[in-house]
């Protein structure tokens, strides 16, 4: 038997997790007694964890290793029963949430700061997802929270690493732990959700070529599994497919920004018919077709309107959910289908509820996720794959069918603006002065634009009742436009301010209209509202997607 230490300790004050866990700078967390806090914390707010399951695996970012070593000699002095843990301590978000529901375990920890850069000068991020798989709500995050203000010891056993790099069984005094595939269970779901033989008829055709590009995180594995030797998609289908611990340098985000080199394969003559990408942890997905792009709220809104034709959701969808900034594409698509829409603050544990509670079938970000009841988090291969089966079945260009899509609902031109890494106290300013004005916007007029309705947006959770405030402010507009500022949780260096936009098009004929241009008029107003460029004193976002 190891011995088991009880190690003093002071509490850190800044554990408090954002929107997706708590994220902070790799040396940050590897101050002394950081990560073993917050772990710590964890354990003492998950009443009787003691001998049950926990899966636990990472994006493969640099400092995964060594946490995992860690985190298992916590969960063994805790004397957590099993701990599943990815080969090489590596799995992607929605395989980990696949896990813990197949294996019905008790929760899993995610080791991942999801898009933001890796490497020793990058981010860290550690999530803890419960029993549905999904991750914690705030209850248990605030829990965790106000634990690690005042923890003054942490359990750990005196023992030596596990061998992560070989498939197998070990134990940790009582705590048996089981180095196991991640990808089996996720593979098996996916299986059993989309059409495998008719997408591969479709490979098999020749004439259809794809990219996925999985940007050196975590996806490589998973993409080349199942597109290149399930699917038969050809062997140079997955590009940047080796996990490496700082993403090749790269920011690991797919979209227009830092997807560029996708994005550019995608505008050549010789492009293939589909383009995709995922994130660090696998859970978000960016769409492209031969020289086009497919907006993240277009694509909740089209995944749903196909649904039908996919077997998983051939019986229908029971609900929508899409975050507040997330445009409203999609509430076309349930309007037709007389099916509800739920509108969530930013964040997939908003979702949980909903999924659990069979009110939702389908949920979406504008941040490039997706995902449905298959998991409790959003899922980047799941959508291109849902993608394929469409194609598959359609039988026509991406671009064709968006096009097809707004021709019947009407297009909803949506644009998000990034000002990243801004001082905090100023950005923080700037929404608490859009906060003072909301009482007076109401009803002001600007240009043709009338404001309907300004508030800060709060939600009642109609499972549990919870209400959450203060999730953006929103502007409405009488002809469905709307403008949103929130500032992001998921940073790890000064403010992010975000600006959505939206403004919904019926004509067919202004649908070509590039969505910039499309947008120009609310772009001044937002900027002319917040004062963004007096307060920022930034001429243009850093990120336009
Ligand atoms: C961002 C996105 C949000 C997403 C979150 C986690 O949060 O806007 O939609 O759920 O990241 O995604 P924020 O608070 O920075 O706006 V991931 O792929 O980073 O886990
Ligand atoms: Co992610």
């Amino acid at each position: 038997m190891n011995s088991i230490h009880t190690i003093s300790t002071t509490p850190y004050l800044d554990q408090r997790p954002g929107t997706s866990g708590l994220r902070k700078k790799v040396k940050h967390f590897q101050q002394l007694h950081y990560l073993e806090n917050f772990i710590q914390s964890l354990f003492d707010c998950l009443e009787g964890i003691a001998g049950k399951t926990l899966i636990l695996g990472g994006d493969g970012r640099y400092y995964n290793q060594e946490a995992i070593q860690i985190i298992l000699k916590i969960a063994a002095a805790n004397k957590i029963g099993r701990v599943l843990v990815g080969h090489h301590g590596l799995f992607s978000t929605p395989a980990v949430s696949c896990v813990i529901r197949h294996r019905k375990a008790f929760g899993g920890i995610i080791l991942s700061a999801s898009h933001n850069p890796g490497g020793i000068n990058g981010d860290f991020g550690v999530k803890y997802n419960t029993s549905h798989g999904g991750p914690a709500p705030e209850s248990v995050t605030e829990a965790i929270y106000a634990r690690s203000k005042k923890i003054d010891r942490y359990f750990i056993l005196k023992a030596d690493d596990i061998p992560l790099d070989t498939l197998g069984t070990h134990h940790l005094n009582e705590t048996v732990v089981e180095v196991i595939n991640p990808i089996t269970d996720w593979a098996a779901l996916m299986e059993s959700l989309f059409d495998f033989s008719k997408i591969k008829a479709l490979f098999d055709t020749g004439a259809f070529h794809m990219y996925f590009d999985a940007m050196n995180a975590i996806t490589g594995p998973y993409a080349k599994e199942i597109l290149e030797h399930r699917l038969g998609a050809g062997p140079n289908t997955v590009l940047n497919g080796d996990p490496l611990p700082d993403f090749g340098g790269g920011h690991p985000d797919p979209n227009l920004v830092y997807g560029k080199s996708l994005v550019t394969k995608m505008y050549r003559a010789n492009a293939p018919s589909l383009g995709a990408a995922s994130d660090g942890d696998g859970d978000r997905n960016m769409i492209l077709g031969k020289r086009f792009f497919v907006t993240p709220s277009d694509n909740l809104a089209i995944l749903a309107a196909h649904a039908h034709t996919i077997p998983g959701y051939r019986s229908g969808l029971a609900g929508i959910a899409r975050s507040m900034p997330t445009s409203q594409a999609a509430d076309r698509v349930a309007k037709a289908l007389e099916i509800e829409c739920f509108e969530t603050p930013t964040g997939w544990k908003f979702f949980g509820n909903l999924l659990d509670a069979g009110k939702a079938t389908l949920c979406g970000e504008e941040s490039f996720g997706a995902g449905s009841n298959h998991l409790r988090e959003k899922d980047g291969l799941w959508s291109v794959l849902f993608w394929l089966n469409i194609l598959a079945t359609q039988r026509q260009s991406v671009e064709a069918i968006v096009r097809k899509h707004w021709a019947k609902y009407g297009r909803n031109f949506y644009s998000r603006h990034d000002y990243e890494n801004l001082p905090s106290d100023q950005t923080q300013q700037l929404i608490e002065d859009l906060r003072q004005q909301l009482p007076n916007l109401i009803g002001k007029q600007f240009n043709q634009h009338q404001i309907t309705l300004a508030d800060d947006f709060s939600y009642h959770d109609p499972v549990d009742q919870s209400i959450t405030s203060g999730q953006g402010i929103r502007l409405c507009f009488e002809d469905g436009s709307r403008i949103i500022y929130r500032l992001s949780g998921t940073g790890t260096e000064g403010a992010t301010l975000r600006v959505y936009l939206e403004r919904f098009e019926p004509d067919p004929n202004q649908h070509g209209l590039e969505t910039q241009i499309a947008l120009s008029d609310l772009i001044q107003l937002a900027n002319h509202l917040a004062q963004i460029k007096q307060k920022t004193h930034r001429i243009e976002p850093t990120v336009i997607t």
